[in-house]
């Protein structure tokens, strides 16, 4: 498990002209800002790849852009502003920003004066649940799937897991999948602080712990955990991305009753956004009817 990784700026040094008195919007002052971003460095320390962090030098220039620009009466609505264009970048978890005003007008000898705001991104997901193999320690896959929510729910960087009802469903798939057992499905919502790349890496990281092999795709296994959708299609806040590593929203879920019927279960007013529209879950259910999804019954 990481410790949580940093990137650290400080001292970013612009003229600004923020404050309630008039000598400060005439005359202007030096701002000081120190950006401290939490964020997953693994990605970018084993490839050496600069597009897998954050550029410090772009978020320097967000904050002279910030201090020089629009005059505010408050310090806080300048760190505010700078808070909120950090965690605009994708990888960013989490920022805190520090805005010092050495000249301030403070009546008095002073050293500095500075506010400290901290923020966190907050971005709902989708997570769909699947097996149909009994696990290396002979757990049904109906049991493994509720030790995987657990698990999900143990999990760094998300919070809030809610889990919908298991549902005993027929292989999808055709020849990939003929002949496999039924699957048991789930699926969960939460909310992630996690950047797309660092969740997908961290459920992963959870089907390995459960015995997950790729041998084969498509291939029976013991635990499947998909990332379906990321932000909110209906707010316009959900990541649509045609990687190939990590397909957002995920490209076979609108055509899937296995994880529709579970997601619609769970949250009745669910979207889901498909070619560009964003559609009701429930409303893609009725058209899969073919497919077997049936909730499992909790035994005596
Ligand atoms: N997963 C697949 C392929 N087919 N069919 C069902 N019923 N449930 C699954 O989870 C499933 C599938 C590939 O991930
Ligand atoms: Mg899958
Ligand atoms: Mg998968």
């Amino acid at each position: 498990m990481r410790g949580g990784d940093q990137i650290r700026l400080s001292g970013v040094r612009a003229r600004g002209h923020h404050g309630v008195l008039d000598h400060e919007r005439r005359d202007g002052q030096d701002f000081v800002v120190d950006v401290l971003m939490e964020l997953d460095l693994r990605p970018a320390g084993t490839s050496d790849e600069l597009a897998r962090t954050v550029h410090y030098g772009e978020v320097a220039a967000d904050v002279v852009a910030v201090v020089e620009g629009e005059p505010r009466d408050l310090i806080e609505t300048v760190a505010e502003e700078i808070a909120a264009r950090v965690l605009a970048r994708p990888l960013v978890e989490a920022v805190e920003v520090t805005v010092h005003k050495p000249q301030a007008p403070v009546g008095v000898p002073f050293g500095d004066v500075a506010v400290v705001v901290r923020r966190r991104r907050d971005v709902p997901v989708v997570i769909a649940l699947g097996a149909n193999l009994a696990g290396t320690d002979g757990a049904e896959p109906a049991e493994t799937l509720r030790a995987a929510v657990g698990r999900l729910r143990r999990l760094r960087g998300l919070r809030g897991v809610r889990a919908s009802r298991s549902f005993v469903t027929a292989p999808v798939g055709g020849e990939a999948v003929a002949g496999q057992p039924d699957y048991i499905n789930a699926v969960a919502l939460a909310r992630t602080s996690l950047s797309p790349a660092s969740l997908l890496a961290a459920l992963h990281r959870v089907e390995a712990a459960f015995g997950r092999t790729r041998e084969v795709r498509w291939g029976a296994r013991t635990l499947d955990l998909d990332l379906v959708q990321y932000g909110d299609p209906s707010a316009g806040t959900d990541v649509v991305s045609e990687d190939p590593e990590l397909t957002l929203p995920h490209p076979r879920s609108h055509e899937r009753a296995f994880v529709l019927v579970p997601w619609a279960d769970l949250d009745p007013a669910a979207t889901l956004r498909r070619d560009g529209d964003v559609v009701a879950v429930g409303d893609l259910v009725p058209g899969l009817v073919e497919q077997r999804v049936l909730p499992l019954e909790e035994g005596p």
